[in-house]
C-alpha cells in the first residue's frame, strides 16, 4: 500500500434496490486500449462471507446488475466490470470480482491495472504496493511513480501441450492449454493474419475453435471450460517479442495483450525452456499496445509479473430506472 494512507480500501456498498432510480457510481478506464468499469458506490450488501460465495450470490441474486453495467445500452461487449467487495482475508486491501458481458472472471490482468489506476484517481492509494483477493486467489500489484502498474498474478501453468482439436471449416488446430487465472487455448501455428483489418476472420476462427473445444470435451483441469482462445504471431512493433489476438468468453476480442493470457503464455514459454526466470517478454496486442511480462518459479507453477498502463476515461453516475425495459442490458 502506498505511503500515508489507511491500510484498507473502503468499500462503500449500500443496498438501494428499492430506489425507483438506482444510482451507481463507476470509474471507467482503459488499459492499453481494453476498457474497465469499476463500481465504487451502489453495490447491494452481500451476505456471503467468502469471495467464491460472493460470486455465487452475485450470479444468483444480482446478475441483472452485471449485465446492466457492462452490456448495451450503458456499456458494450468489450467492457470488463469490477465489484469491490469486503474480503474475509485480512491481509488484503480489498476483494475484487471481475465480470463481463457473459459472466464472472476468475481474474483479470488488464482489469487489475485499471483498478489500481482507479484507486489512485480516487485518492485511495499512492504509489506503492496493494493486495487484492480475487476468485482465482491473491494478487499483488504496484503503482509505479510514472503511472505504470505491475501485477503479480496467481500461479500459472501449462496444463497440456500440443492438443489437437478438429475445427469445422478450418480443419485440425494444435494448441496448448494454459492457466493464468482464466483458461486459455494458445495457438501459434494457425496461418491467420494478425491484423485489425482481418478482425472478422479472426473472430470467426477463434469462436469456431472455442466451440469445437467444448463440443469435443477438451477442458482445463477438473473439467474447467476453456473460454479464452489466444493466437500468437510475429510482432509488428520493433520493441515487441510477439503479437497476439485474444477471444474473450463473451466473444469480444481483448484490445490489450490480456494479462491472464500473457500469464498463460509465460507458463508455456517457461515449460518449453524458451524464457528464463526474470527475462522480459514484450507482448503486443492486436491493436498495437503492449504489456511486459516476466516470471519467477513457484511451487504451483510460475509466478507471473505483468506491467502495463491504464488511463481514466470517466467518473460517472449510471442510472437504472425501474420502468426501463432494458435496465438490465439488451439481450440479458
Ligand atoms: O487482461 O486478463 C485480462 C483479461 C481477461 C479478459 C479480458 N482481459
Amino acid at each position: 500500500m502506498g505511503t500515508g494512507k489507511e491500510p484498507e480500501i473502503q468499500v462503500t456498498n449500500r443496498s438501494n434496490s428499492n430506489d425507483m432510480h438506482r444510482r451507481i457510481r463507476v470509474i471507467d478506464s482503459h488499459t492499453e486500449g481494453e476498457p474497465t468499469r469499476i463500481l465504487v458506490e451502489g453495490l447491494p450488501e452481500l451476505r456471503a462471507t467468502t469471495i467464491l460465495g460472493m460470486v455465487d450470490e452475485l450470479r444468483r441474486d444480482h446478475d441483472g446488475l452485471r449485465s446492466g453495467l457492462v452490456c448495451e445500452p450503458r456499456g458494450h461487449d468489450a467492457i470488463v466490470g469490477g465489484y469491490l467487495v469486503n474480503s474475509p482475508d485480512e491481509t488484503v486491501d480489498t476483494g475484487v470480482i471481475f465480470f463481463n458481458n457473459a459472466s464472472y472472471l476468475g481474474m483479470c490482468g488488464h482489469g487489475t491495472i485499471g483498478l489500481v489506476t482507479t484507486l489512485a484517481h480516487l485518492g485511495r492509494i499512492t504509489p506503492g504496493d496493494v493486495r487484492f483477493d480475487t476468485p482465482a486467489g491473491l494478487v499483488r500489484a504496484r503503482l509505479h511513480d510514472d503511472g505504470r502498474v505491475t501485477v503479480w498474478n496467481v500461479p500459472s501453468y501449462r496444463f497440456a501441450d500440443s492438443v489437437v482439436v478438429d475445427v469445422p471449416e478450418f480443419g485440425r488446430v494444435i494448441g496448448d492449454i494454459g492457466y493464468g487465472g482464466n483458461w486459455f487455448f494458445l495457438v501459434s501455428d494457425h496461418g491467420q493474419d494478425l491484423h485489425l483489418s482481418n478482425l472478422e476472420t479472426l473472430n470467426r476462427y477463434t469462436t469456431s475453435i472455442r466451440r469445437a473445444l467444448s463440443e469435443q470435451g477438451i477442458t482445463g483441469a477438473g473439467g474447467a471450460e476453456i473460454d479464452h482462445v489466444e493466437l500468437f504471431g510475429p510482432p509488428q512493433r520493433s520493441d515487441a517479442d510477439s503479437k497476439n489476438f485474444v477471444l474473450c468468453p463473451g466473444l469480444a476480442y481483448d484490445r490489450s495483450p490480456c494479462g491472464t493470457g500473457l500469464s498463460a503464455k509465460l507458463a508455456c514459454l517457461a515449460a518449453d525452456g524458451k524464457l528464463k526466470p526474470g527475462q522480459t517478454w514484450r507482448q503486443e496486442s492486436i491493436i498495437g499496445s503492449q504489456f511486459e511480462g516476466s516470471y519467477e518459479e513457484g511451487p504451483q507453477g510460475i509466478l507471473p509479473a505483468i506491467t502495463g498502463r491504464a488511463w481514466i476515461t470517466g467518473d460517472n453516475i449510471l442510472l437504472f430506472d425501474d420502468s426501463d425495459p432494458f435496465r438490465e442490458g439488451i439481450g440479458a
